[in-house]
């Protein structure tokens, strides 16, 4: 079967087909731009997001809405964590906690796929922000985010590394079984 993941990130792609080629799973990315309402929830975001894509493609598909939700900061960026990245970068994550010494945070992704009826999942990690950006690989948030029990962030692990332990990983996870039992 041949899914779209409409994203205009390509390393997503690159971590969903990792996970779900295996399964027989075809994934190709399809640059759509939707909106992005302001919500409380990554889940309200992606379910407008399917609800108003649903009227304009064909074919089946799904997003991820992701965020990366600091404690000192109150849950800060959260669902602002697009935007956040786009004008401050992980950079400006590592100013706002200068001199901090709760250093606690963790992603949430929540991956919204549309087969005539929309169905969602989630995935979480626990972790903490580096004081130094380290790795290479992955991107956005990835060189600050060190998984709780591992001593590499994640832009130092390779994409099936991550996956094991990520978010993403979690949430396609959830998903990869639904479409075992459903499809
Ligand atoms: P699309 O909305 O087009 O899919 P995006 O990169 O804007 O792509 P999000 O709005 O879901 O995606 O992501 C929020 C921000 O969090 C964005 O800047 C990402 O780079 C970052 N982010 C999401 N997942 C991440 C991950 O696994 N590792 C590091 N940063 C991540």
């Amino acid at each position: 079967m041949r899914l779209a993941f409409v994203t205009s990130n390509p390393g997503k792609v690159e971590e969903a087909k990792k996970y779900l080629e295996p399964l027989g799973i075809e994934v190709y990315q399809l640059r759509f731009e939707y909106p992005e309402i302001q919500a409380d929830t990554l889940e309200e975001v992606a379910e407008y997001g399917v609800m108003w894509l649903a009227e304009r493609i064909k074919e089946p598909f799904f997003l991820d809405d992701s965020g990366l939700f600091v404690d000192a900061l109150r849950g800060f960026p959260g669902v602002y964590s697009a935007y956040v990245y786009r004008t401050l970068g992980y950079q400006g994550i590592l100013k706002l906690l200068e001199g901090e010494t709760n250093r606690r945070a963790h992603f949430k992704s929540v991956i919204a796929c549309w087969v005539g009826e929309l169905h969602l999942f989630t995935g979480t990690v626990e972790g903490e922000i580096t004081t130094e950006p380290r790795g290479r690989f992955g991107f956005g948030f990835d060189p600050v985010f060190k998984p709780h029990g591992f001593d590499k962030t994640f832009a130092e692990m390779t994409t099936e590394e991550k996956n094991r332990i990520s978010h993403r990983g979690r949430a396609l996870e959830a998903f990869a079984q639904w479409l075992r039992e459903n499809l």
